[in-house]
This record gives structure tokens, sequence and C-alpha cells, in this order.
């Protein structure tokens, strides 16, 4: 039997896809097959509804002692290149602004700043959620959160009690990049490890925290180190379910210390969101970041087993700054109109997956 054939009879029977049949997969190039599967794997799971969310992302500062080779966003904080650093009083009024947009969800992200303590990321959450407790908080990447744990001398566990006493809701899925330590070391030296990474989400998963994973790819990485990056996951969703959305994010090289390298093209994006949605059987959610993929991809991507496209997102930074040439924000008019003409529901979501409203 044709190799294809016999990973679709898999799909069909509901059986987990092998590490093997992930790298047959990627070596495909029957782009279109590939995709069918996933499809009928995501109408299995989310039927023809299509998810989105009204948020605001607030970015704390860009000032980061990590400096990752792949980031376009992180700066020196004397150098020239516009460090910034919002005040608890300036992220509240920025987070404020967008209220009367409909948001229902501030999406916090910062970089590692050499020098504000947890009690500063305490202070600007709980004065997000004191004034706005129903706008839910998904903030701080798992590698943000071990690196609070390093300069309080906390656990990590300690740290996600205090964040969650706070008001945080969910931890986003940043920071996981490629969960391979030999790539990291390249890439992101000082920051968390796979091992680590890993540990932070499943320690919020025990204690209640769900949180979103991503994947960077595109860059020094091969298929096979993408392959076991989605292991890694399937196997922490597991052992300890939590895991919301998994976000495939391609590398965009821009102003970034490997500028010399060529973005992903169609087909890898397309071919990534379906051995996502194939490979990752415990993971409901798969994610189009239209902001990455640009929205024409991030359509076309709903053929191909995503049942996400992020949100609104008013105002992004990170991805803008490695030359995302997407608009910074889009109207929900816009989103609805994309859904609606591939011919799915489009459902408006909370940060949890409730249904907010149906178009
Ligand atoms: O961890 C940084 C990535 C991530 C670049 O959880 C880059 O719903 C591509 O994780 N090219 C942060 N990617 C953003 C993130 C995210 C975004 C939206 C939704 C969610 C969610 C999570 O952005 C970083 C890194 O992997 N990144 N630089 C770049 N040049």
């Amino acid at each position: 039997m044709d190799r294809l054939e016999e990973i679709k009879n898999k799909v069909n029977a509901r059986e987990r896809l092998s590490r093997k049949d992930g790298i047959y997969l990627y070596q495909s190039n029957d782009l279109l097959a590939i995709g069918e599967m996933a499809k009928a794997k995501k109408l299995s799971v989310s039927g023809r509804r299509v998810y989105f969310n009204v948020n605001r992302h607030i970015n704390l500062t860009n000032i980061c002692v990590s400096r990752c080779q792949f980031c376009a966003f992180g700066v020196d904080e004397d150098g020239n290149s516009g460090p910034y650093l919002m005040s608890p009083d300036e992220a509240f009024a920025y987070g404020a602004e967008a209220v009367d947009y409909g948001i229902t969800e501030f999406h916090v992200v910062s970089a590692m700043h050499p020098h504000m303590g947890l009690d500063y990321y305490i202070e600007v959450i709980s004065r997000l959620h004191k004034a706005y407790p129903d706008i839910h908080i998904q903030a701080f990447t798992a590698v943000e959160i071990f690196h609070f744990s390093k300069i309080s001398g906390l656990t990590v566990r300690e740290v996600l009690q205090q964040l969650k006493d706070a008001g945080l809701g969910s931890i986003p899925g940043g920071g996981a990049e490629i969960l391979n330590d030999d790539i990291r070391q390249e890439l992101c030296p000082r920051k968390a490890s796979s091992d680590e990474w890993l540990n932070v989400h499943r320690i919020a998963h025990q204690i209640g925290i769900k949180t979103n994973c991503t994947m960077l790819y595109g860059h020094i990485e091969k298929i096979e180190d993408r392959v076991e990056h989605l292991l890694r996951l399937r196997d922490l969703q597991d052992e300890a379910p939590g895991f919301q959305a998994f976000i495939p994010l391609p590398f965009l090289p821009e102003n970034t210390k490997i500028s010399h390298l060529k973005r992903t093209g169609a087909v890898d994006d397309l071919k990534t969101i379906a051995i996502s949605r194939l490979m990752l059987d415990n993971i409901e959610h798969i994610k189009a970041f239209w902001i990455m993929l640009g929205l024409p991809v991030a359509q076309i991507a709903l053929e191909f087993g995503a049942d996400d496209i992020d949100g609104t997102v008013v105002e992004e930074r990170i991805m803008h700054a490695a030359g995302a040439s997407t608009e910074k924000g889009i109207s929900k008019e816009e989103l609805v109109h994309l859904i609606k003409e591939s011919g799915y529901i489009p459902t408006e979501r909370d940060t949890l997956y409730n249904i907010i409203r149906e178009f």
C-alpha cells in the first residue's frame, strides 16, 4: 500500500501518528492530500467553526538580556535602537484604551529586562485585573516565568501561583522556539532550556492554568527537529493536559541577526499547519496566526486543519519588528468576512474557548 494511504488509514482509524509518519509527511510533496487529511481531522474536532478573539497585545518592554538570534524586537538598555519600558501606569493606560473596542483579553508579553523585579509584573497584572475583572489576562511566556523565578529566588510554582493570585488567567505559547537544546544553544543560549520550558507548562497545567504552545520554524532546524518538537508537546499534553492551542510561527528574518536566511514559503507554512493538526491529536486547536502568515495564507490554512485565526490584535510589535508586512490590527468585520468566504462559521471566543458569538 502507498505510504500516504497507510497514514490516511491511521488517521481515519484515529490511530496516533508516529515520528516516522511525521517525517514522511514533511518529505512528501503531496500537499493537497496532506491538507485533506488535516481538514477531515479539523472537522471531526471543531466542526465548521473557525474561532477568533478580540484582544490587545501589551508588550511591556523591549529591553532584553536574552537577545536571541531570531528576534528583531529585543534591544540593549543603553543602545540607540529605541529601548522602552512602560511604567505600570502606562501599561494600565495602554490596556484601558482598548477596552472600548470590546476586547475580551489582554495579551501581555514582555522581554527579559535586566532590572525589573517580579513586583513590577505583578503590579501590572493586578491593576488590570482589579479594574477589568471580566477581561481575561493571558500573560508571560514560559521563558519569562522561568526568568522571574531566577530573579526572585522563588520556585516556578510559587511565581505562577503569585501571578495567578494577581489575576493571571492563562499563559501564551511563546518561547518554545524549537525544543532541541543544541539549536537553542545556537539561537537563544541565555534563556530557558527545552526541559525548563516544558516544566513551566507542566506546573501551570498542574495548578489549573491553561496554556498555549508554539513552534518557531524555518530557520536552522531540520524537519526531524520539528517532528521531535511536536512529539515533546504531545507527550507533555498526555502527561499533564492543559495546552489549548498550538501556533506554528514561521521565522521572519528581517532585522534579525540571521537575516540572511530565507522566509518559508506558503507550501511549507500550509504543510506545517496540516502536519501539526495530524500529529497533535491531543491538542484541540491549531491557530493560523494571520499576523505572521499573512491574511491570504491564513485564510487558506483553514482548509489545512487550522480552526483558529487568532484575533483582531489591536497593535502587535514583536512580529512587525521582524518585517511582518501585515497590518498591526484588523477589524472584526474583516475577519468575519474572510472566515465566511471560506465557508466556515466565524465564532468569536474568549481566551478559554467559550463561545461569545457566532456570525
Ligand atoms: O517566542 C520572535 C516568536 C514568539 C520572531 O499563545 C518570532 O496565542 C518569527 O508566542 N519571526 C512570541 N517569530 C509570540 C508568541 C505568540 C504570538 C501570538 C499568539 C500566541 C498565543 C503566542 O514570537 C517568540 C518567538 O518564538 N518570534 N521573533 C521572528 N523574527
